[in-house]
C-alpha cells in the first residue's frame, strides 16, 4: 500500500510540474527572492541562485526587485563585472524600488546591488532567459 501511495504522490508531482510548464508560456512576473525581496540575503549569494534555479525565464517576462529606495538598487552588469562585483560599467541602473525590469533579450543576465559592499555579501542574481515561444496559429486553412 505504501508503494501505491508513493506512486500517486509522484504522479501528482508530475502533473503539477507539467501544469507549471504550461503556465510559463504566458508572460510571467517574477518577484525576485519571493517574500525576502531584494536585499542582503541571510544565506549569501546561494539564496538568489537557488531562487532562480526554481524558475524559467522567458523573453517578455518581468523581474520585480522589491527594495526600499535608498537602501538598495539594481544594476545590470556585463558578465565580467558580475564575479568581482564591479559596478563601474553598468548596463543599466534602477535606483527606485520596487524596480520592474522587462526581459527583452535571451541569454544570461547579471544583476547586482551597486551599494558598496552589498554585492560582495551576496546581493547578486544571474538568470538565463529563453527566447520567447512563438504562438502557433490555432486556425487551419
Ligand atoms: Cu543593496
Amino acid at each position: 500500500m505504501a508503494g501505491l501511495k508513493s506512486t500517486m504522490v509522484v504522479l501528482v508531482m508530475i502533473m503539477a510540474a507539467s501544469l507549471q510548464l504550461q503556465f510559463t508560456v504566458a508572460k510571467t512576473s517574477h518577484v525576485v527572492g519571493d517574500s525576502l525581496g531584494w536585499t542582503i540575503p541571510p544565506g549569501g549569494d546561494a539564496t538568489y541562485t537557488k531562487w532562480a534555479s526554481r524558475r524559467n525565464f522567458t523573453v517578455g517576462d518581468t523581474l520585480i526587485f522589491k527594495f526600499p529606495t535608498g537602501l538598495h538598487n539594481v544594476a545590470e552588469v556585463p558578465r565580467a563585472a558580475y564575479g568581482p562585483c564591479n559596478y563601474i560599467n553598468t548596463l543599466s541602473i534602477h535606483p527606485t524600488g520596487p524596480a520592474t525590469i522587462t526581459l527583452t533579450r535571451p541569454g544570461k543576465h547579471y544583476y547586482i546591488c551597486a551599494v558598496l559592499g552589498h554585492c560582495q555579501v551576496g546581493q547578486k542574481l544571474t538568470i538565463n532567459v529563453s527566447p520567447s515561444k512563438r504562438s502557433t496559429p490555432k486556425s487551419r486553412p
